[in-house]
């Protein structure tokens, strides 16, 4: 899979590009990451990327013509690249998106920055907006880098047998809930010790208490998650001799 990033700050991207994961996807030719300096493309003389707003008020806009320019350059000979703008209007990022993403053949990232893009390059260049959660960044170069990573950790090849896509906590493996509670050496730590279950290598208790403790923690931290939970008959016993009680089945969440 391949990202053009077009942004006017490139090198926020080299050291979280060159670590972990997606520094393995880079090397093994699984995705081909390339960043593209918004600036390079200004045709005046003072490389403007941005000015002032019709109308008047606060902030500043991003200029339409070099963004178009880089999203050209970016496209290349590749047709059907979709254009992604990273921008509080967006819609909200979540596994399911990045799972729709992840089946792009390549992704044009626009960050902005100042007060948003002007509305004729949104409107005539980008295919999809997105944004990842109601809080207030500086720009969309930290949300393109948590676009990026939640995508490529989902392409074939990318991630070892171990820790893959299946058991996270927000696909099948967890059936939507949180995780459970983990521990590891030492058995006792700050006067804390592990619960004695885990260290009795009886395995099916294990995955008892994994479940209840699993289910009771989805409930008390992210109850809106439960109601799209699924459950087999025996769990549900399982829950109910353990005095937890589900929310009637209906909607699947919504
Ligand atoms: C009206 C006042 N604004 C500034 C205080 C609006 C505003 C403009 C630009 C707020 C944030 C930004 C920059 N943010 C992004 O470009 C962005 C973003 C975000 O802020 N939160 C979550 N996802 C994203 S994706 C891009």
């Amino acid at each position: 899979m391949r990202f053009d990033i077009l942004t006017i700050f490139p090198d926020f991207f080299s050291s979280p590009l060159a670590e972990g994961m997606i520094r393995r996807a880079v090397q093994d030719g699984l995705v081909l990451i390339q960043t593209h300096n918004i600036r390079d493309y200004a045709t005046d003389k003072h490389a403007m990327t941005d000015d002032r707003p019709f109308g008047g008020g606060e902030g500043m806009v991003m200029k339409p013509e070099p963004l178009a320019a880089a999203v050209e350059q970016a496209r290349g000979s590749g047709v059907d690249a979709r254009v992604v703008l990273l921008t509080p209007q967006g819609r909200t990022l979540d596994q399911q998106l990045a799972e729709e993403l992840a089946g792009e053949e390549q992704l044009i990232l626009v960050c902005g920055r100042y007060e948003g893009v002007d509305e004729r390059f949104r409107a005539a260049y980008v295919d999809l907006e997105v944004s990842i959660g109601d809080y207030i960044l500086t720009g969309g170069e930290p949300a393109a880098l948590v676009l990026l990573d939640s995508v490529i950790r989902l392409l074939p090849g990318v991630l070892g047998c171990g820790d893959s896509a299946e058991n996270d906590t927000f696909s099948r493996g967890s059936r939507g809930g949180l995780k459970y509670p983990q521990y590891t050496r030492p058995r006792i730590f700050a006067g804390r010790e592990v619960p004695e279950v885990l260290l009795s290598g009886d395995h099916a208790a294990i995955e008892r208490w994994r479940f209840l403790a699993a289910v009771r923690r989805t409930i008390s931290r992210r109850p809106e998650l439960v109601a799209a939970m699924e459950f087999t008959p025996a769990e549900r016993k399982l829950l109910r001799e353990n005095d937890i009680s589900l929310p009637p089945a209906g909607n699947g969440g919504e």
